[in-house]
């Protein structure tokens, strides 16, 4: 008998050039998902309903996106932070949690990794090269589907084992990044620069908790080890499920 396959519940972005929340997400996740065997939704932001959104899916992807409010992290806004989602913000930080008490696997994408950590008790460079100091360029101006800088990954993590090797070739969109690691996490893989590209939790007791900076879902078609981790993640949500 075939078996249905785990449903996975993204989160979605809203439209920069748009006043309001449209729920819009591209396509590369939704390809990503289904090609590791997972079958995609998309969940409505609506904090207060986080629960019922966890009852429909068996796995947490939290996707990339705009800048979270520093207001989060008791701090204003940094000057180059922009396409702020007061109501995305609010939605993740109920969500993340929750899907954590249920110890569900959770991915994080982007600004899904910088939202896990926050989320879980971590801070954050509002902008890398004014904060952390890199004269690195970690923002990626076209041709986001091309690896543009190495990642060093932690010979004995978990990220390690999944992508079967300690060095990647990533694509980089972004100017803010992980400061302090969360309680509970890991950083896993770091960029030439120092700025960290992944977090996980790799305790077996908590199932499955990943962050990576870079843009897999765009990486999976040419590198057969970023599909790994969509492959990976569904597996662990096919677990959670039985
Ligand atoms: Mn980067």
């Amino acid at each position: 008998m075939k078996t249905k396959p785990p449903v996975i519940g993204l989160t979605a972005l809203r439209s920069p050039d748009k006043e309001s929340f449209h729920h819009v997400l591209t396509g590369h996740y939704l390809r990503a998902v289904t090609a590791a065997g997972g079958f995609p939704i998309v969940l409505p932001a609506i904090p207060d309903r986080c629960d019922e959104a966890l009852d429909l899916v068996s796995g947490l992807l939290l996707i990339g996106g705009g800048d979270i409010e520093a207001r989060h992290l008791g701090k204003g806004n940094h000057p180059r932070a922009k396409f702020f989602n007061p109501l995305r913000d609010e939605f993740e930080l109920a969500i993340i949690p929750a899907a954590v008490k249920r110890k569900m696997p959770l991915f994080g994408v982007c600004r899904g990794e910088q939202l896990l950590n926050v989320a879980l008790g971590g801070t954050m460079y509002q902008d890398i090269g004014d904060e952390q100091g890199s004269s690195f360029e970690h923002l990626q101006e076209d041709k986001p589907d091309q690896a543009v800088h190495a990642v060093s990954v932690a010979a004995e993590s978990c990220l390690a084992a999944i992508l079967g090797t300690t060095q990647v070739s990533v694509n980089s969109t972004h100017h803010q990044a992980v400061r302090d690691v969360a309680p509970g996490l890991a950083a896993v893989a770091w960029a030439p620069d120092g700025v960290i590209e992944a977090v996980e939790s790799c305790d077996a007791e908590r199932s499955f908790i990943l962050g990576v900076q870079w843009h897999p879902e765009r990486l999976a078609a040419a590198q057969p080890e970023q599909r790994r981790l969509f492959e990976r993640f569904v597996k662990a949500a096919e677990h959670y499920r039985g």
